[in-house]
């Protein structure tokens, strides 16, 4: 079957395709790049689940009738009374930098005089199929801050994030461990098994 992600951030884009890839290696994959003008939708909602259903429900209006995946994730750090949270991708402003915004994160910790580093990070997965049936899944990964980055794997917040348990950061720990344990990948197993339980073949 064919499957539009609904994302335009390329570190996403990435680990999404490694997991429909693995787990389910007959789905064809498409990007909303491939539509000319199309443009991401404004996350105007106050949850991860309402903001990924907004991109969702916006790619669905130009593919009706295909199967549409989004999410919407981000870092919770309960020592900032949960900031960035959603706001994780503009946290040092609207066109931020993923650099820009660990610098703003360690920062505020530094300037708050945070000394509880905990923090999870958080994916709601949405999808909507040609049937016009919502899925709803969602994963968390815990752990704590790092003092400063470490690591160059993967994207966002990865290098300053040490899961619970590991000595080093997601930029470090990579690929791998990330596609078995990361919030983006609990959500997508909770998510196909409830792709799996639909009364239709895929
Ligand atoms: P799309 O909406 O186009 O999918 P986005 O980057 O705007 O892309 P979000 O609004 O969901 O996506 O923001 C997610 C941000 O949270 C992302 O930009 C990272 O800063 C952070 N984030 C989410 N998952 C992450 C991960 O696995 N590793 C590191 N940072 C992550």
């Amino acid at each position: 079957m064919d499957i539009w992600i609904a994302s335009f951030n390329g570190g996403k884009i990435r680990e999404l395709s490694a997991l429909i890839q693995r787990d389910r290696p007959h789905w064809v994959i498409h990007h909303p790049q491939e539509i000319p003008g199309y443009s991401a939708p404004q996350e105007t909602g106050n949850t991860f689940e309402e903001n990924a259903r907004i991109k969702v429900r916006s790619l669905a209006a130009v593919k009706p009738g295909h199967w549409i995946l989004g999410e919407d994730s981000g870092l919770v750090v309960p020592g900032l009374n949960g900031l960035p949270g959603i706001h994780s991708a503009v946290y040092a402003g609207p066109h931020a930098t993923d650099l820009e915004n660990v610098n703003k994160l360690l920062k505020m910790l530094h300037l708050k005089g945070v000394t509880d580093r905990s923090a999870f990070f958080v994916c709601v997965m949405v999808s909507v199929d040609p049937q016009g049936r919502w899925l709803v899944a969602r994963g968390e990964l815990q752990g704590q801050i790092a003092m400063q980055p470490q690591g160059k794997q993967g994207f966002g917040y990865d290098p300053i994030f040490i899961p619970k348990g590991q000595t080093q950061t997601l930029a470090e720990l990579g690929p791998i461990f990330k596609s078995q344990h990361s919030h983006r990948a609990l959500a997508f197993r909770e998510w196909l098994s409830q792709v799996d339980t639909l009364p239709v073949s895929h």
